[in-house]
Protein backbone atom coordinates (compact mmCIF):
# COMPACT_ATOMS: atom_id res chain seq x y z
CA UNK A 1 0.00 0.00 0.00
CA UNK A 2 1.66 3.54 -1.22
CA UNK A 3 1.93 5.20 1.91
CA UNK A 4 -0.37 8.62 2.40
CA UNK A 5 1.44 11.93 3.45
CA UNK A 6 -0.21 14.73 5.34
CA UNK A 7 0.86 18.07 4.27
CA UNK A 8 0.43 20.18 7.23
CA UNK A 9 -0.85 23.89 5.41
CA UNK A 10 -2.71 26.77 7.14
CA UNK A 11 -5.54 28.74 5.05
CA UNK A 12 -5.84 31.32 2.11
CA UNK A 13 -7.99 33.69 2.14
CA UNK A 14 -10.63 34.19 -0.15
CA UNK A 15 -11.55 30.68 -1.54
CA UNK A 16 -15.11 31.25 -1.37
CA UNK A 17 -16.77 29.68 -4.40
CA UNK A 18 -18.79 32.32 -6.86
CA UNK A 19 -21.19 31.87 -9.22
CA UNK A 20 -19.59 28.98 -10.45
CA UNK A 21 -16.80 27.53 -8.84
CA UNK A 22 -13.53 29.20 -7.64
CA UNK A 23 -12.34 31.23 -9.95
CA UNK A 24 -8.60 33.17 -9.68
CA UNK A 25 -5.80 34.08 -11.65
CA UNK A 26 -3.57 31.53 -12.19
CA UNK A 27 -0.61 33.50 -10.27
CA UNK A 28 -3.08 33.26 -7.18
CA UNK A 29 -3.28 29.24 -8.17
CA UNK A 30 0.04 28.37 -8.50
CA UNK A 31 0.87 29.23 -4.44
CA UNK A 32 1.96 26.41 -2.86
CA UNK A 33 -0.45 24.54 -1.59
CA UNK A 34 -3.41 26.95 -2.53
CA UNK A 35 -5.00 24.43 -5.39
CA UNK A 36 -4.25 21.56 -2.92
CA UNK A 37 -6.51 23.46 0.15
CA UNK A 38 -9.10 24.05 -1.95
CA UNK A 39 -9.42 19.97 -3.14
CA UNK A 40 -8.45 18.76 0.43
CA UNK A 41 -11.24 21.28 1.50
CA UNK A 42 -14.25 19.94 -1.17
CA UNK A 43 -13.17 16.44 -0.09
CA UNK A 44 -13.68 16.26 3.24
CA UNK A 45 -17.47 17.60 2.94
CA UNK A 46 -18.87 15.96 0.35
CA UNK A 47 -20.59 12.92 0.61
CA UNK A 48 -19.01 9.64 -0.76
CA UNK A 49 -20.05 6.50 -0.70
CA UNK A 50 -17.63 3.70 0.05
CA UNK A 51 -15.19 2.98 -2.64
CA UNK A 52 -16.37 6.36 -4.80
CA UNK A 53 -15.70 7.64 -8.15
CA UNK A 54 -14.72 10.87 -8.96
CA UNK A 55 -14.34 12.28 -12.47
CA UNK A 56 -12.13 14.81 -12.98
CA UNK A 57 -11.35 16.63 -16.41
CA UNK A 58 -11.27 20.71 -17.59
CA UNK A 59 -11.06 23.04 -20.85
CA UNK A 60 -7.31 22.50 -21.38
CA UNK A 61 -6.52 25.87 -20.31
CA UNK A 62 -3.25 26.33 -18.71
CA UNK A 63 -2.10 24.94 -15.58
CA UNK A 64 -5.41 22.31 -16.36
CA UNK A 65 -2.71 19.09 -16.52
CA UNK A 66 -0.53 20.29 -12.95
CA UNK A 67 -4.05 20.36 -10.97
CA UNK A 68 -4.80 17.32 -12.75
CA UNK A 69 -1.91 15.75 -11.60
CA UNK A 70 -2.11 16.46 -8.09
CA UNK A 71 -5.60 16.13 -7.66
CA UNK A 72 -5.44 12.14 -8.47
CA UNK A 73 -2.88 11.86 -5.96
CA UNK A 74 -4.77 13.65 -3.80
CA UNK A 75 -7.81 11.21 -4.69
CA UNK A 76 -5.81 8.21 -3.73
CA UNK A 77 -4.90 9.70 -0.36
CA UNK A 78 -8.59 10.55 -0.15
CA UNK A 79 -10.34 7.44 -0.71
CA UNK A 80 -11.37 7.25 -3.87
CA UNK A 81 -11.75 4.22 -5.35
CA UNK A 82 -11.67 4.72 -9.19
CA UNK A 83 -11.18 8.32 -11.06
CA UNK A 84 -12.16 8.88 -14.35
CA UNK A 85 -9.84 11.44 -16.45
CA UNK A 86 -10.81 12.52 -19.84
CA UNK A 87 -7.80 12.31 -22.14
CA UNK A 88 -5.52 14.86 -22.23
CA UNK A 89 -6.75 16.04 -18.57
CA UNK A 90 -9.85 17.55 -21.30
CA UNK A 91 -13.66 16.90 -20.62
CA UNK A 92 -16.24 19.87 -21.39
CA UNK A 93 -18.33 20.92 -18.68
CA UNK A 94 -21.40 19.07 -19.97
CA UNK A 95 -19.42 16.40 -21.08
CA UNK A 96 -18.05 15.83 -17.17
CA UNK A 97 -21.83 16.32 -15.87
CA UNK A 98 -22.78 13.08 -18.28
CA UNK A 99 -19.96 11.21 -17.58
CA UNK A 100 -20.51 11.38 -13.49
CA UNK A 101 -24.23 10.66 -14.22
CA UNK A 102 -23.83 7.54 -16.67
CA UNK A 103 -20.73 6.12 -14.26
CA UNK A 104 -22.01 6.62 -10.95
CA UNK A 105 -19.37 8.78 -9.75
CA UNK A 106 -20.34 10.54 -6.54
CA UNK A 107 -19.19 13.88 -8.26
CA UNK A 108 -16.77 15.52 -10.40
CA UNK A 109 -13.95 18.16 -10.11
CA UNK A 110 -14.20 20.73 -13.63
CA UNK A 111 -11.26 22.80 -13.70
CA UNK A 112 -12.01 26.02 -15.47
CA UNK A 113 -12.63 29.60 -15.48
CA UNK A 114 -15.37 29.26 -18.26
CA UNK A 115 -15.28 32.02 -20.68
CA UNK A 116 -12.45 34.50 -19.60
CA UNK A 117 -9.51 33.88 -20.86
CA UNK A 118 -6.66 32.07 -19.94
CA UNK A 119 -2.85 31.44 -19.98
CA UNK A 120 -0.06 31.94 -17.09
CA UNK A 121 -1.62 35.69 -16.30
CA UNK A 122 -5.39 34.89 -17.01
CA UNK A 123 -7.70 32.84 -15.25
CA UNK A 124 -7.77 29.05 -13.74
CA UNK A 125 -11.07 27.56 -12.13
CA UNK A 126 -11.90 24.17 -9.70
CA UNK A 127 -15.66 23.67 -9.70
CA UNK A 128 -17.24 20.52 -7.95
CA UNK A 129 -20.03 19.03 -9.13
CA UNK A 130 -22.15 16.51 -7.25
CA UNK A 131 -23.69 12.66 -8.07
CA UNK A 132 -26.54 14.15 -10.05
CA UNK A 133 -23.91 16.16 -12.62
CA UNK A 134 -24.88 19.37 -11.23
CA UNK A 135 -22.86 21.82 -9.55
CA UNK A 136 -22.75 21.87 -5.85
CA UNK A 137 -25.67 23.71 -4.57
CA UNK A 138 -24.76 26.77 -1.74
CA UNK A 139 -25.52 24.47 0.88
CA UNK A 140 -22.22 22.61 -0.21
CA UNK A 141 -20.20 25.61 -1.50
CA UNK A 142 -20.63 26.99 1.81
CA UNK A 143 -19.56 23.91 3.71
CA UNK A 144 -16.42 23.71 1.56
CA UNK A 145 -15.99 27.73 2.12
CA UNK A 146 -16.06 26.94 5.84
CA UNK A 147 -13.43 24.00 5.73
CA UNK A 148 -10.96 26.30 3.79
CA UNK A 149 -11.06 28.44 6.29
CA UNK A 150 -10.03 25.88 9.53
CA UNK A 151 -8.08 23.81 6.70
CA UNK A 152 -4.86 22.54 8.73
CA UNK A 153 -3.39 19.35 6.26
CA UNK A 154 -4.27 17.97 3.07
CA UNK A 155 -3.26 14.42 1.66
CA UNK A 156 -1.27 12.94 -1.23
CA UNK A 157 0.70 10.10 -1.85
CA UNK A 158 3.81 9.95 -3.45
CA UNK A 159 3.82 8.95 -7.16
CA UNK A 160 4.78 10.14 -10.63
CA UNK A 161 2.52 11.72 -12.68
CA UNK A 162 0.14 9.52 -15.22
CA UNK A 163 0.01 9.19 -18.81
CA UNK A 164 -2.86 11.67 -19.63
CA UNK A 165 -2.41 10.94 -23.52
CA UNK A 166 -3.05 6.96 -23.31
CA UNK A 167 -6.74 5.49 -22.97
CA UNK A 168 -7.02 2.52 -20.85
CA UNK A 169 -6.80 1.95 -16.90
CA UNK A 170 -3.56 2.69 -14.53
CA UNK A 171 -3.18 1.72 -10.85
CA UNK A 172 -2.08 4.62 -8.09
CA UNK A 173 -1.44 3.54 -5.15
CA UNK A 174 -4.61 0.66 -4.93
CA UNK A 175 -7.10 3.50 -6.74
CA UNK A 176 -8.11 2.64 -10.57
CA UNK A 177 -7.69 6.11 -12.90
CA UNK A 178 -9.11 5.39 -16.12
CA UNK A 179 -8.22 7.89 -18.98
CA UNK A 180 -11.52 8.11 -21.04
CA UNK A 181 -12.08 9.50 -24.63
CA UNK A 182 -13.67 12.66 -23.93
CA UNK A 183 -15.94 12.66 -26.82
CA UNK A 184 -17.92 9.11 -27.31
CA UNK A 185 -20.03 9.06 -24.40
CA UNK A 186 -21.28 12.71 -24.85
CA UNK A 187 -21.51 11.95 -28.73
CA UNK A 188 -23.86 8.99 -28.58
CA UNK A 189 -25.79 10.89 -25.70
CA UNK A 190 -26.68 13.66 -28.40
CA UNK A 191 -27.09 11.08 -30.85
CA UNK A 192 -30.02 9.52 -28.87
CA UNK A 193 -31.27 13.13 -28.01
CA UNK A 194 -32.05 14.77 -31.99
CA UNK A 195 -33.04 13.61 -35.44
CA UNK A 196 -29.78 13.01 -36.91
CA UNK A 197 -31.19 11.94 -39.85
CA UNK A 198 -33.64 14.60 -40.24
CA UNK A 199 -30.59 17.17 -40.31
CA UNK A 200 -28.09 15.01 -42.11
CA UNK A 201 -30.73 15.16 -44.84
CA UNK A 202 -30.52 18.99 -44.62
CA UNK A 203 -27.21 19.09 -44.86
CA UNK A 204 -26.63 16.53 -47.82
CA UNK A 205 -29.15 18.58 -49.75
CA UNK A 206 -26.73 21.91 -49.28
CA UNK A 207 -27.38 23.62 -45.41
CA UNK A 208 -24.37 25.03 -44.21
CA UNK A 209 -22.99 26.73 -41.11
CA UNK A 210 -19.56 27.69 -38.91
CA UNK A 211 -19.01 26.43 -35.53
CA UNK A 212 -16.41 28.52 -34.02
CA UNK A 213 -15.10 26.45 -31.10
CA UNK A 214 -12.94 29.28 -30.14
CA UNK A 215 -9.57 27.14 -29.85
CA UNK A 216 -11.46 26.19 -26.90
CA UNK A 217 -12.93 22.36 -25.48
CA UNK A 218 -15.85 22.15 -27.40
CA UNK A 219 -13.83 21.66 -30.65
CA UNK A 220 -12.89 17.98 -30.80
CA UNK A 221 -16.36 17.48 -30.00
CA UNK A 222 -17.86 19.79 -32.65
CA UNK A 223 -15.47 18.27 -35.28
CA UNK A 224 -16.62 14.79 -33.85
CA UNK A 225 -20.59 15.23 -34.20
CA UNK A 226 -20.77 18.11 -36.99
CA UNK A 227 -18.25 16.80 -39.24
CA UNK A 228 -18.23 13.13 -38.39
CA UNK A 229 -21.31 12.34 -37.71
CA UNK A 230 -24.00 14.95 -39.26
CA UNK A 231 -21.86 15.09 -42.58
CA UNK A 232 -21.14 19.01 -42.86
CA UNK A 233 -17.96 19.85 -44.83
CA UNK A 234 -14.60 19.95 -43.65
CA UNK A 235 -13.70 23.20 -42.08
CA UNK A 236 -17.19 23.92 -40.83
CA UNK A 237 -15.98 23.84 -37.47
CA UNK A 238 -13.44 26.41 -36.79
CA UNK A 239 -10.84 27.44 -34.36
CA UNK A 240 -11.00 23.91 -33.30
CA UNK A 241 -7.96 22.83 -31.33
CA UNK A 242 -7.88 23.50 -27.77
CA UNK A 243 -5.12 25.59 -26.98
CA UNK A 244 -3.84 26.54 -23.58
CA UNK A 245 -4.67 30.00 -23.74
CA UNK A 246 -7.31 29.67 -26.41
CA UNK A 247 -5.13 31.64 -28.98
CA UNK A 248 -5.07 34.75 -26.34
CA UNK A 249 -8.39 35.54 -27.00
CA UNK A 250 -11.30 35.88 -24.85
CA UNK A 251 -13.38 32.35 -25.52
CA UNK A 252 -16.53 34.04 -24.64
CA UNK A 253 -19.48 33.22 -27.66
CA UNK A 254 -20.79 36.64 -27.77
CA UNK A 255 -20.90 39.65 -29.92
CA UNK A 256 -17.44 41.38 -29.06
CA UNK A 257 -15.69 38.02 -28.77
CA UNK A 258 -17.01 36.09 -31.95
CA UNK A 259 -17.34 39.16 -33.85
CA UNK A 260 -15.93 37.62 -37.13
CA UNK A 261 -18.41 34.94 -36.88
CA UNK A 262 -21.08 38.02 -36.27
CA UNK A 263 -19.54 39.74 -39.11
CA UNK A 264 -19.56 36.86 -41.57
CA UNK A 265 -23.22 35.98 -40.57
CA UNK A 266 -24.50 39.36 -41.54
CA UNK A 267 -22.55 39.47 -44.91
CA UNK A 268 -23.18 38.30 -48.53
CA UNK A 269 -21.68 34.86 -47.78
CA UNK A 270 -23.33 33.77 -44.44
CA UNK A 271 -24.06 30.27 -44.37
CA UNK A 272 -27.42 28.71 -42.74
CA UNK A 273 -26.36 29.05 -39.32
CA UNK A 274 -23.54 30.37 -37.37
CA UNK A 275 -22.46 29.23 -33.88
CA UNK A 276 -20.21 29.46 -31.40
CA UNK A 277 -18.90 27.96 -27.73
CA UNK A 278 -16.94 29.03 -24.82
CA UNK A 279 -14.13 28.09 -22.89
CA UNK A 280 -15.25 24.56 -21.24
CA UNK A 281 -18.52 23.93 -23.58
CA UNK A 282 -21.46 25.47 -21.38
CA UNK A 283 -22.39 28.75 -23.40
CA UNK A 284 -23.39 28.87 -26.35
CA UNK A 285 -24.04 31.80 -29.46
CA UNK A 286 -26.66 31.27 -32.02
CA UNK A 287 -27.04 33.46 -35.54
CA UNK A 288 -28.82 32.74 -38.21
CA UNK A 289 -27.86 34.35 -42.34
CA UNK A 290 -28.64 38.61 -41.05
CA UNK A 291 -29.96 37.81 -37.80
CA UNK A 292 -28.66 36.84 -34.29
CA UNK A 293 -31.07 35.54 -31.51
CA UNK A 294 -30.17 36.33 -28.08
CA UNK A 295 -29.75 33.83 -25.47
CA UNK A 296 -33.16 34.82 -24.26
CA UNK A 297 -35.15 34.24 -27.24
CA UNK A 298 -33.12 31.33 -27.93
CA UNK A 299 -35.05 29.34 -24.71
CA UNK A 300 -38.03 30.17 -25.89
CA UNK A 301 -37.96 29.83 -29.34
CA UNK A 302 -36.25 26.45 -28.54
CA UNK A 303 -39.21 25.95 -26.27
CA UNK A 304 -41.37 26.59 -28.54
CA UNK A 305 -40.39 24.04 -30.68
CA UNK A 306 -39.22 21.23 -28.88
CA UNK A 307 -41.41 18.73 -29.96
CA UNK A 308 -39.42 18.50 -33.26
CA UNK A 309 -36.98 16.94 -31.24
CA UNK A 310 -37.27 12.89 -30.68
CA UNK A 311 -36.66 12.84 -26.86
CA UNK A 312 -38.34 15.62 -25.77
CA UNK A 313 -41.75 14.89 -27.75
CA UNK A 314 -44.67 14.89 -25.48
CA UNK A 315 -42.59 15.70 -22.13
CA UNK A 316 -42.19 19.32 -21.38
CA UNK A 317 -43.06 19.24 -18.33
CA UNK A 318 -41.96 23.13 -17.52
CA UNK A 319 -39.12 26.06 -18.47
CA UNK A 320 -36.86 27.69 -15.92
CA UNK A 321 -34.92 30.93 -16.60
CA UNK A 322 -32.66 33.16 -14.33
CA UNK A 323 -34.13 36.04 -12.91
CA UNK A 324 -32.28 38.46 -15.55
CA UNK A 325 -33.60 36.14 -18.86
CA UNK A 326 -36.35 38.15 -20.50
CA UNK A 327 -39.81 36.89 -19.62
CA UNK A 328 -40.34 35.57 -23.63
CA UNK A 329 -39.95 32.13 -22.04
CA UNK A 330 -43.15 32.87 -19.89
CA UNK A 331 -44.88 33.48 -22.31
CA UNK A 332 -44.34 30.16 -24.36
CA UNK A 333 -44.60 27.93 -20.92
CA UNK A 334 -48.46 29.99 -20.74
CA UNK A 335 -49.07 28.93 -24.46
CA UNK A 336 -48.09 25.55 -23.76
CA UNK A 337 -49.70 25.42 -19.91
CA UNK A 338 -46.47 24.40 -18.62
CA UNK A 339 -45.01 26.22 -15.56
CA UNK A 340 -42.39 28.32 -15.85
CA UNK A 341 -39.99 29.32 -12.85
CA UNK A 342 -37.40 32.20 -12.04
CA UNK A 343 -34.38 31.34 -10.29
CA UNK A 344 -31.25 32.85 -9.38
CA UNK A 345 -28.13 33.62 -11.71
CA UNK A 346 -26.40 30.25 -11.49
CA UNK A 347 -26.50 27.07 -13.38
CA UNK A 348 -27.02 25.32 -9.71
CA UNK A 349 -30.31 26.99 -8.79
CA UNK A 350 -31.74 24.65 -11.96
CA UNK A 351 -30.50 21.04 -10.29
CA UNK A 352 -33.56 20.64 -7.77
CA UNK A 353 -36.19 21.54 -10.20
CA UNK A 354 -34.80 19.04 -13.00
CA UNK A 355 -34.05 16.64 -10.31
CA UNK A 356 -38.14 16.73 -9.05
CA UNK A 357 -38.65 16.47 -13.46
CA UNK A 358 -40.10 20.34 -12.35
CA UNK A 359 -38.96 21.53 -15.73
CA UNK A 360 -37.54 20.11 -19.09
CA UNK A 361 -35.65 22.73 -20.55
CA UNK A 362 -34.26 25.77 -18.81
CA UNK A 363 -31.34 28.77 -19.98
CA UNK A 364 -30.12 31.81 -19.03
CA UNK A 365 -29.66 35.43 -20.93
CA UNK A 366 -25.77 34.58 -20.52
CA UNK A 367 -25.49 32.26 -23.42
CA UNK A 368 -26.58 29.21 -21.31
CA UNK A 369 -29.28 26.71 -22.63
CA UNK A 370 -29.64 22.80 -21.30
CA UNK A 371 -32.06 20.37 -20.02
CA UNK A 372 -32.31 16.98 -17.74
CA UNK A 373 -30.20 15.28 -20.16
CA UNK A 374 -27.28 17.01 -17.90
CA UNK A 375 -27.18 18.79 -15.03
CA UNK A 376 -25.24 21.63 -16.63
CA UNK A 377 -26.04 24.11 -19.79
CA UNK A 378 -25.15 22.93 -22.47
CA UNK A 379 -23.48 24.87 -25.65
CA UNK A 380 -23.50 21.85 -28.38
CA UNK A 381 -26.61 20.40 -27.09
CA UNK A 382 -28.22 24.39 -27.64
CA UNK A 383 -26.67 24.10 -31.35
CA UNK A 384 -28.00 21.00 -32.06
CA UNK A 385 -31.50 21.71 -31.16
CA UNK A 386 -31.84 24.65 -33.34
CA UNK A 387 -30.40 22.08 -36.28
CA UNK A 388 -32.90 19.51 -35.17
CA UNK A 389 -35.63 22.29 -35.23
CA UNK A 390 -34.69 23.62 -38.76
CA UNK A 391 -33.98 20.78 -40.53
CA UNK A 392 -37.65 18.96 -39.40
CA UNK A 393 -39.21 22.79 -40.03
CA UNK A 394 -37.55 23.35 -43.24
CA UNK A 395 -37.38 27.28 -42.43
CA UNK A 396 -34.72 29.27 -41.31
CA UNK A 397 -33.27 31.62 -38.56
CA UNK A 398 -34.78 34.70 -39.06
CA UNK A 399 -38.28 32.81 -40.48
CA UNK A 400 -38.46 31.38 -36.98
CA UNK A 401 -37.71 34.02 -35.16
CA UNK A 402 -40.07 36.43 -36.97
CA UNK A 403 -42.65 33.53 -36.89
CA UNK A 404 -42.07 33.49 -33.14
CA UNK A 405 -42.47 36.93 -32.30
CA UNK A 406 -45.13 37.07 -34.45
CA UNK A 407 -47.15 35.02 -32.04
CA UNK A 408 -45.66 35.34 -29.10
CA UNK A 409 -44.65 39.35 -28.98
CA UNK A 410 -41.06 40.21 -28.79
CA UNK A 411 -39.17 40.82 -25.75
CA UNK A 412 -36.40 43.16 -26.67
CA UNK A 413 -33.32 42.63 -24.46
CA UNK A 414 -29.62 43.66 -23.90
CA UNK A 415 -27.06 43.51 -20.94
CA UNK A 416 -24.37 46.01 -20.45
CA UNK A 417 -21.29 45.11 -18.74
CA UNK A 418 -18.97 47.20 -16.94
CA UNK A 419 -16.03 45.30 -16.45
CA UNK A 420 -13.14 45.08 -13.61
CA UNK A 421 -14.76 48.41 -12.11
CA UNK A 422 -13.62 49.69 -9.04
CA UNK A 423 -15.23 47.49 -6.19
CA UNK A 424 -15.54 50.18 -3.92
CA UNK A 425 -17.63 51.76 -6.34
CA UNK A 426 -20.01 48.54 -7.68
CA UNK A 427 -20.73 48.08 -4.21
CA UNK A 428 -21.52 51.96 -3.50
CA UNK A 429 -23.94 51.32 -6.62
CA UNK A 430 -25.77 48.42 -5.28
CA UNK A 431 -25.53 49.97 -1.69
CA UNK A 432 -27.61 53.24 -3.45
CA UNK A 433 -29.87 50.82 -5.23
CA UNK A 434 -30.80 49.39 -2.10
CA UNK A 435 -31.41 52.70 0.05
CA UNK A 436 -33.89 53.55 -2.21
CA UNK A 437 -36.08 50.52 -2.67
CA UNK A 438 -38.40 51.25 -0.53
CA UNK A 439 -39.49 54.64 -2.26
CA UNK A 440 -38.77 53.76 -6.03
CA UNK A 441 -42.47 53.12 -6.66
CA UNK A 442 -44.43 55.86 -8.72
CA UNK A 443 -41.07 57.66 -9.40
CA UNK A 444 -40.99 59.04 -13.01
CA UNK A 445 -37.32 58.06 -15.04
CA UNK A 446 -37.87 60.07 -18.00
CA UNK A 447 -40.39 58.24 -20.23
CA UNK A 448 -40.68 55.68 -17.60
CA UNK A 449 -42.31 55.36 -14.21
CA UNK A 450 -41.34 52.22 -11.76
CA UNK A 451 -43.87 50.23 -10.63
CA UNK A 452 -42.06 48.24 -8.52
CA UNK A 453 -38.96 47.68 -7.43
CA UNK A 454 -37.09 44.76 -4.90
CA UNK A 455 -34.13 43.10 -4.18
CA UNK A 456 -35.24 39.64 -5.95
CA UNK A 457 -34.77 36.70 -3.57
CA UNK A 458 -35.65 33.02 -4.27
CA UNK A 459 -36.90 30.19 -2.26
CA UNK A 460 -36.45 26.66 -3.50
CA UNK A 461 -39.45 24.77 -4.46
CA UNK A 462 -38.06 21.14 -3.47
CA UNK A 463 -36.41 21.89 -0.39
CA UNK A 464 -37.22 25.40 0.65
CA UNK A 465 -33.70 26.67 0.68
CA UNK A 466 -34.10 30.59 0.50
CA UNK A 467 -31.11 32.55 -1.27
CA UNK A 468 -31.22 36.39 -0.81
CA UNK A 469 -29.58 39.32 -2.28
CA UNK A 470 -29.78 38.13 -6.21
CA UNK A 471 -29.99 41.58 -7.87
CA UNK A 472 -31.78 44.43 -7.99
CA UNK A 473 -34.94 44.65 -10.09
CA UNK A 474 -36.75 48.11 -10.98
CA UNK A 475 -40.21 47.09 -12.97
CA UNK A 476 -41.82 49.90 -15.01
CA UNK A 477 -45.41 50.69 -15.80
CA UNK A 478 -46.15 49.38 -19.31
CA UNK A 479 -44.08 46.04 -18.09
CA UNK A 480 -40.16 46.66 -19.41
CA UNK A 481 -37.95 46.66 -16.24
CA UNK A 482 -33.85 47.15 -15.59
CA UNK A 483 -31.93 44.60 -13.45
CA UNK A 484 -28.35 45.33 -11.91
CA UNK A 485 -26.28 42.53 -10.41
CA UNK A 486 -22.49 42.24 -9.63
CA UNK A 487 -20.67 39.18 -11.55
CA UNK A 488 -19.87 36.57 -9.47
CA UNK A 489 -17.64 35.27 -12.01
CA UNK A 490 -14.88 37.72 -12.20
CA UNK A 491 -11.65 37.32 -11.12
CA UNK A 492 -10.60 41.26 -11.05
CA UNK A 493 -12.35 44.29 -9.86
CA UNK A 494 -16.03 44.00 -9.87
CA UNK A 495 -18.15 43.57 -12.83
CA UNK A 496 -21.26 45.58 -12.67
CA UNK A 497 -24.09 43.97 -15.22
CA UNK A 498 -27.20 46.09 -16.48
CA UNK A 499 -30.06 44.02 -17.91
CA UNK A 500 -32.52 46.07 -19.60
CA UNK A 501 -36.01 44.62 -21.06
CA UNK A 502 -38.98 46.09 -23.07
CA UNK A 503 -41.63 44.00 -24.21
CA UNK A 504 -43.80 44.94 -27.55
CA UNK A 505 -47.03 42.85 -27.96
CA UNK A 506 -47.44 41.05 -31.69
CA UNK A 507 -49.38 44.28 -33.03
CA UNK A 508 -46.15 46.54 -32.11
CA UNK A 509 -43.11 46.65 -34.06
CA UNK A 510 -41.15 44.09 -34.24
CA UNK A 511 -38.33 44.33 -36.24
CA UNK A 512 -37.00 47.67 -35.13
CA UNK A 513 -33.36 48.37 -33.68
CA UNK A 514 -32.94 46.72 -30.17
CA UNK A 515 -30.88 49.73 -28.44
CA UNK A 516 -33.49 52.01 -29.50
CA UNK A 517 -36.29 50.01 -28.38
CA UNK A 518 -34.29 50.34 -24.83
CA UNK A 519 -33.36 54.07 -25.03
CA UNK A 520 -35.61 54.88 -22.26
CA UNK A 521 -34.47 51.79 -19.74
CA UNK A 522 -30.92 52.72 -20.72
CA UNK A 523 -31.48 56.42 -19.42
CA UNK A 524 -33.82 55.00 -16.43
CA UNK A 525 -30.92 52.62 -15.24
CA UNK A 526 -28.57 55.84 -15.16
CA UNK A 527 -30.65 57.78 -13.65
CA UNK A 528 -31.66 55.70 -11.07
CA UNK A 529 -28.10 53.99 -10.53
CA UNK A 530 -25.52 56.71 -11.08
CA UNK A 531 -23.24 54.23 -13.19
CA UNK A 532 -21.06 56.68 -14.53
CA UNK A 533 -20.63 58.27 -10.93
CA UNK A 534 -20.14 55.11 -9.29
CA UNK A 535 -17.96 53.16 -12.10
CA UNK A 536 -16.12 56.39 -13.74
CA UNK A 537 -17.44 54.42 -17.50
CA UNK A 538 -19.06 56.85 -19.60
CA UNK A 539 -20.30 53.46 -21.46
CA UNK A 540 -20.54 49.63 -20.99
CA UNK A 541 -17.42 47.31 -22.19
CA UNK A 542 -19.65 44.31 -23.84
CA UNK A 543 -22.86 44.89 -25.52
CA UNK A 544 -24.63 41.42 -25.75
C1 LIG B 1 -21.67 30.79 -14.68
C2 LIG B 1 -22.83 29.96 -14.27
C3 LIG B 1 -24.07 30.42 -14.98
C4 LIG B 1 -24.30 31.89 -14.75
C5 LIG B 1 -23.07 32.67 -15.09
C6 LIG B 1 -23.28 34.09 -14.66
O1 LIG B 1 -21.45 30.60 -16.03
O2 LIG B 1 -22.59 28.62 -14.56
O3 LIG B 1 -25.14 29.66 -14.56
O4 LIG B 1 -25.35 32.37 -15.51
O5 LIG B 1 -21.96 32.14 -14.43
O6 LIG B 1 -22.12 34.70 -14.41
P1 LIG B 1 -22.04 36.08 -13.68
O7 LIG B 1 -22.19 35.85 -12.21
O8 LIG B 1 -20.68 36.57 -14.10
O9 LIG B 1 -23.13 36.95 -14.24
P2 LIG B 1 -20.06 30.08 -16.60
O10 LIG B 1 -20.31 29.87 -18.06
O11 LIG B 1 -19.10 31.20 -16.29
O12 LIG B 1 -19.76 28.83 -15.83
Amino acid sequence: MTQVRTVPTTPFEGQKPGTSGLRKKVRVFQQSGYAENFIQSVFDVVERPEAPTLVLGGDGRFYNRTVIQQAIRMAAANGYARVLVGQGGILSTPAASNVIRKYKASGGLILSASHNPGGPDEDFGIKYNIANGGPAPEAVTEAIYARTTAIDAWRTIDTPDIDLDTLGSVLVGTMTVEVIDPVADYADLMEELFDFAAIRAVVASGFTMRFDAMSAVTGPYASAILEGRLGFAEGTVVNGQPLEDFGGHHPDPNLIHAKDLYDLMMGPDAPDLGAASDGDGDRNLIIGRGRFITPSDSLAMLAANIECAPAYRGRLTGIARSMPTSAAADRVAQALGVPCFETPTGWKFFGNLLDAGMVTICGEESAGTGSDHVREKDGLWAVLLWLNILAVRGISVDQLAKEHWARFGRNYYARHDYEAVNKEGADALMAGLVAQLPTLAGTVLGDLTVAAADSFAYTDPVDGSVSANQGIRVLFEGGSRVVFRLSGTGTAGATLRVYLENFVPPSGDLDADTSAMLAAQIAAAEAVAGIAGHTGRTAPDVIT
